[in-house]
């Protein structure tokens, strides 16, 4: 395969190469492409020395396959250009998730619905992702109603500008501001914009994208985003109201069956999801079940996973592997 990473210099871009590198991705070609700035740069690709390249470049070079994570913009202005050349671009921002001509898929739940004629295809938020793939298997047994979610983002999830914020506050160290206050020593609630309705833009993601994933508008996400002075790894304290209900046995044995979950939930050893622990690992880890004794068939769920991988980089290049094991590029 003709591979492009289009973003190849950023965070999500370098753990991009790491993940291809470590699955043994059937890359005969990379291409390493990032912002103008960044061209003629050297990264490093399975012990092999890259040059980056332009946009441009890239797209006259017709990759079969052309991973992004460049930020919404650049995916607006060349994810269709690439599209055009042939290639299938998968893609991390927001740009096309909610876009009713593109899929948004997570390949464990739906990247069955993928066909040839999909040449853009869109990666779910990170802490949609980590959700859903944790409630995918008990909405098919159970039927979800409702969920309220409350998530703990890492500063990762930002961007560098973040994690330096934060390194730079706990070594006391005056520096840029990513966020509107301090993020050591505190919580924000508020990640990414605010949007009219008084939600941010990731409450909204979180609301509106798993419908879509499961293409199913029966239930309905209400979401509070928060950042946390964690360095990487998302986690999110959910609530999920079900049609039927459910035996507390039965839903740790769909956990432990839902591929891509694993369950860590035994309160007599400590033994709970933490971002610590899901640093570097591709699957989603579930703990903390418990019945909410306040109301019927209602379920209270802890989900941590590292959002950089699962949330981000795993989830577009399993999405690739996809595509190629059933002939689609
Ligand atoms: P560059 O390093 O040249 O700016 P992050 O999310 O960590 O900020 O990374 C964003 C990634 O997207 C980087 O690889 C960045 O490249 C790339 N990028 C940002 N803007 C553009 C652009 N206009 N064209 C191509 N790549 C871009
Ligand atoms: C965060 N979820 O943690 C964001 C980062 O829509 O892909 C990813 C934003 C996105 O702030």
């Amino acid at each position: 395969m003709k591979v492009a990473v289009v973003g190849a210099t950023g965070m999500v871009g370098e753990v991009m190469l790491k993940v291809l590198a470590e699955r043994n991705f059937p890359v005969t070609e990379l291409l390493l492409v990032a912002s103008e700035r960044s061209v003629g740069k050297k990264l490093t690709y399975n012990n092999k020395e890259y040059t980056v390249i332009g946009l441009a470049d890239a797209v006259a070079a017709k990759p079969q396959i052309a991973i992004f994570s460049a930020g919404g913009d650049t995916s607006l202005e060349w994810a269709p250009k690439f599209a055009e050349a042939g290639t299938t671009v998968v893609d991390n921002s927001s740009a096309w998730r909610m876009d009713p001509t593109k899929k948004l898929v997570v390949p464990e739940i739906n990247a069955n619905e993928l066909t040839k004629d999909d040449k853009i295809i869109a990666n779910p938020n990170c802490s949609t992702i980590q959700m859903v793939l944790a409630l995918s298997g008990l909405h098919k047994k159970y039927k979800m109603k409702r969920v309220v979610v409350s998530t703990y983002q890492s500063v990762s999830g930002t961007g560098v500008k973040a994690v330096k914020q934060l390194e730079n506050e706990i070594a006391g160290i005056d520096g840029e501001m990513a966020y509107p206050y301090p993020i050591s020593r505190n919580v924000l609630p508020h990640c990414d914009v605010f949007l009219e309705n008084g939600y941010t833009k990731e409450e909204m993601k979180l609301a509106r994208e798993p419908q879509k994933i499961f293409n199913d508008k029966t239930f309905s996400v209400t979401a509070t985003a928060v950042r946390v002075p964690t360095s990487g790894g998302h986690s999110e304290a959910v609530n999920v109201q079900f049609e039927n209900d459910f035996d507390l046995a039965e839903v740790r044995e769909i956990l432990s069956n839902t591929p891509g979950v694993v369950l860590q939930d035994n309160t007599a050893t400590n033994s709970y999801p933490m971002p610590m622990f899901a640093h570097d690992k591709d699957e989603v880890f579930v703990g903390r079940l418990r019945r909410d004794e306040s109301q019927p068939n209602t379920l209270n769920m802890w989900i941590v996973a590292d959002n950089l991988r699962k949330g981000a980089a795993t989830n577009a290049i399993q999405i690739s592997e996809y595509l190629i094991a059933n002939n689609l590029v």
